[in-house]
C-alpha cells in the first residue's frame, strides 16, 4: 500500500479486517506500506499492521513478494504509480478519483485493458457502492421495483474548510487534488448514482465556485484536519503567509442519464452543520429508494404498487442476512458503520482476483467518471453551457 494517511488507515483496517469476517480463496497479507518519510511511516506501519515499510514506491511496485497494489495517495501520483504497478504485473487498487485529468485517467484504462489479457487485474476505490443500502437500491431498481427512473436527486455535502482560516492542504490544490469538492465528493455521487441506476451521465449543465480564494499555507495536515504555517505574512509581517485556492470548494449541475432520467447533483465544503452528508434519492414510475449516509444502515422505500391505504416510506432496517454483505457480520438489527465499505470493497477485489475475474469498478469505470467530472469543469467555464460527456473510447 502507498500513503497511509485518511484513505490509508480505512484500507488497513479493512486489509485486516476482510480474511477475519469473509470466506475468501486467497489470504490477505499486509506486506510492505510506502510513504515519504522513514520514522511516519515506520509508525504506521505499525499502527496499521503492516509488515515492513519503505520510503521508495518503486521498490514496492517492483518486489517479487507483492501481488497487489493499493494506490492510496493523492490523485497527482495515481497514474504514474498504477502505470508502473501494472507493467510489473500486480493487480493494482487505486482510490478516487482515478486520476487528476482524463489524459492520466485514459493511460489507466488503456493500461488496465492491456494487462487484462494477461490475468491482472484493476479496480478504482469507489467505496460507498459496497455500502449495503446502496447495493440494495441497485437491487431494487435492477429488479424493476422502481419502474422507469424518472429522477435522481444527489448531494454531498461537507463543511470542514467553512472556516476562511482553514489552511490550504493539498485538497485544495488543483495541480496535487485535480480538483475540489467536485473531484473529492462529487465524484461519489456520480459514481454512485450511476451504478445504483445503470444508467450513464450524457451531459450536464454546471457552475462551481470558490468561495474563499485566498488560505493560509499549510504546514502540516493529516485527514481532513491542517495547520497553518506561522511564516510571515503578506500584509503587515505577521499572521500566516497565504496561496492561492486552484479547485472549486463548490460544484452544481444537472445531468442527463442515457435511459431518459434527469438529475441533479450537489457537492460542497461549504454546507455549514454537514458533516458528511451523502443523500441520494431516485424516482421511478413504481416507487422510490432514499439513502442518507450518515443514517447508512437504513434504506427508505417507497413502493407504488401497494394498495392506496398501505402505501408511504418503509424504513428498511439493512441488517438481514438477504441484505448484500450482511450475512457474514452480526445477527439481525446488529449495525454496521462507515469502515466497512471498505471491508466490503476488499472482500470483492480479493475474490476478483484469486478468481480470475474482473473487480468492478474498473479503471474504464474511473475513467468515465473522470469524463463527467471534466464535463462538469468545461460546463462551468463557459458559464453553464451543455456540454457533452465525451466517450470513453476516443
Ligand atoms: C474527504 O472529503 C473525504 O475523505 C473523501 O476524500 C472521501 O472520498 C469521502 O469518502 C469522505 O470524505
Amino acid at each position: 500500500m502507498i500513503g497511509y494517511a485518511f484513505m490509508g488507515a480505512a484500507h488497513s483496517q479493512a486489509w485486516r479486517t476482510v480474511n477475519r469476517v469473509y470466506d475468501l480463496p486467497a489470504r490477505v497479507r499486509m506486506s510492505l506500506v510506502c510513504g515519504r518519510d522513514t520514522a511516519k511511516v515506520a509508525a504506521a506501519a505499525d499502527r496499521l499492521g503492516w509488515e515492513a515499510h519503505t520510503t521508495d514506491w518503486r521498490r514496492l511496485v517492483e518486489s517479487d513478494e507483492i501481488d497487489v497494489v493499493d494506490v492510496c495517495t493523492p490523485g497527482d501520483s495515481h497514474a504514474e504509480i498504477a502505470l508502473a504497478a501494472l507493467a510489473a504485473g500486480k493487480h493494482v487498487l487505486c482510490e478516487k478519483p482515478l486520476a487528476n485529468t482524463v489524459a492520466e485517467a485514459r493511460a489507466m484504462a488503456a493500461a488496465a485493458a492491456t494487462a487484462r489479457a494477461s490475468g491482472v487485474r484493476s479496480m478504482c476505490g469507489f467505496n460507498y457502492r459496497r455500502v449495503p443500502a446502496v447495493a440494495m437500491m441497485r437491487r431494487l431498481i435492477a429488479d424493476g421495483r422502481l419502474g422507469t427512473v424518472r429522477h435522481v436527486r444527489a448531494a454531498y455535502l461537507q463543511d470542514w474548510i467553512v472556516d476562511p482560516q482553514f489552511p490550504l492542504v493539498w485538497r485544495l490544490q488543483r495541480d496535487r487534488a485535480g480538483s475540489g469538492a467536485l473531484g473529492d465528493i462529487g465524484a461519489h455521487i456520480i459514481d454512485l448514482t450511476q451504478f445504483v441506476t445503470g444508467q450513464r451521465i450524457t451531459g450536464v449543465s454546471a457552475v462551481t465556485e470558490t468561495f474563499v480564494k485566498e488560505r493560509p499555507l499549510s504546514a502540516a495536515s493529516s485527514g481532513l484536519a491542517g495547520q497553518a504555517t506561522n511564516g510571515a505574512g503578506p500584509v503587515d509581517g505577521h499572521g500566516p503567509a497565504t496561496g492561492t485556492v486552484t479547485v472549486d470548494d463548490a460544484a452544481v449541475f444537472v445531468a442527463r442519464l442515457d435511459g431518459g432520467a434527469l438529475a441533479t447533483y450537489e457537492a460542497s465544503r461549504f454546507a455549514t452543520g454537514r458533516k458528511n452528508a451523502l443523500r441520494v434519492e431516485i424516482n421511478g414510475s413504481l416507487g422510490t429508494v432514499a439513502f442518507d449516509l450518515e443514517r447508512l444502515n437504513e434504506l427508505e422505500f417507497y413502493d407504488a404498487t401497494r394498495p392506496a391505504a398501505e402505501q408511504g416510506f418503509t424504513r428498511i432496517l439493512m441488517t438481514e442476512e438477504d441484505h448484500p454483505y450482511m450475512s457474514a457480520w452480526w445477527p439481525p438489527g446488529h449495525i454496521i458503520g462507515y469502515e466497512h465499505s471498505f471491508t466490503h470493497q476488499m472482500r470483492d477485489f480479493v475474490e476478483a482476483v484469486a478468481t480470475g475475474v474482473d473487480p468492478a469498478p474498473s479503471f474504464a469505470d474511473g475513467l468515465q467518471v473522470q469524463l463527467v467530472l471534466d464535463a462538469v469543469i468545461r460546463s462551468a467555464e463557459l458559464g453553464s453551457s451543455w456540454t457533452d460527456v465525451e466517450p470513453t473510447l476516443e
